[in-house]
């Protein structure tokens, strides 16, 4: 029993995990809180989705509507650029491919913006495609409020700034527009496996 749960926690890697440590990362098993700012209270009553900008049919979703969307379950590997990863994370929510084809976009970036003002802009061909989700459940509970909750975007794909917590509006732009950490030095896109970390990288 020792040896085996010596040699789990050991350093040693094993290939598959290794492979999916992007470069300049380490692995973490506790999820760390990252906000700058005080996390926001947010009641359900008064929770509301808004999917509007530069599309056809803007729309707006009460917490009682957003439950009623058809949702998915979500395992990813996400990445900080402070240089922690998690792996398999558990998640569940709505995809953006669900909705923003309800609003019918015509834009090319989405802004996300939240309770408390952090913003953070992203092309929308990093959105859609099952890639990016509205999550409000994580390891099967309910997201907890310093982690997002209500409800987080979750872009795992990219580095974790861009998973905008508390978000209460997606707007499609036609041109792109740098969000909050984006316009004070982290880069525009964000892709770990580039190491797009800073503007320049
Ligand atoms: N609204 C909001 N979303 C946010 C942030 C924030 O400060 N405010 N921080 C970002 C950063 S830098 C990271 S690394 C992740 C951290 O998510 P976590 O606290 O759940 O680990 O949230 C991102 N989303
Ligand atoms: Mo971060």
């Amino acid at each position: 029993m020792s040896i085996i749960s010596r040699g789990f926690r050991g350093r040693r890697r094993t290939p598959e995990v290794a492979g999916r440590i992007p470069p300049g990362q380490h692995l973490v098993n506790d999820f760390p809180v990252l906000s700058a700012g005080p996390t926001p209270s947010v009641p359900l009553d008064r929770w509301q989705l808004a999917v509007e900008g530069a599309v056809a049919t803007p729309r707006r979703w009460s917490w009682a509507e957003f439950q009623a969307l058809e949702r998915e379950p979500v395992t990813a590997d996400i990445h900080c650029v402070t240089t922690w990863s998690k792996l398999d994370t558990h998640w569940e929510g709505v995809s953006l491919d669900l909705l923003l084809g309800e609003v019918d976009p015509s834009g090319s970036h989405l802004l996300a913006e939240c309770h408390g003002d952090y913003t953070t802009n992203l092309p929308l061909a990093d959105v859609t495609g099952g890639k990016a989700w509205v999550v409000d459940t994580y390891d099967g509970a309910p997201l907890e409020a310093e982690h997002g909750g209500p409800a987080r975007l979750l872009v795992p794909h990219l580095y974790l700034w861009k998973s905008a917590k508390w978000v209460r509006r997606l707007s499609v732009l036609t041109a792109d527009r740098p969000g909050f950490w984006e316009s004070l030095g982290y880069h525009n896109h964000g892709d770990p496996w580039k190491e797009e970390r800073y503007w320049g990288d």
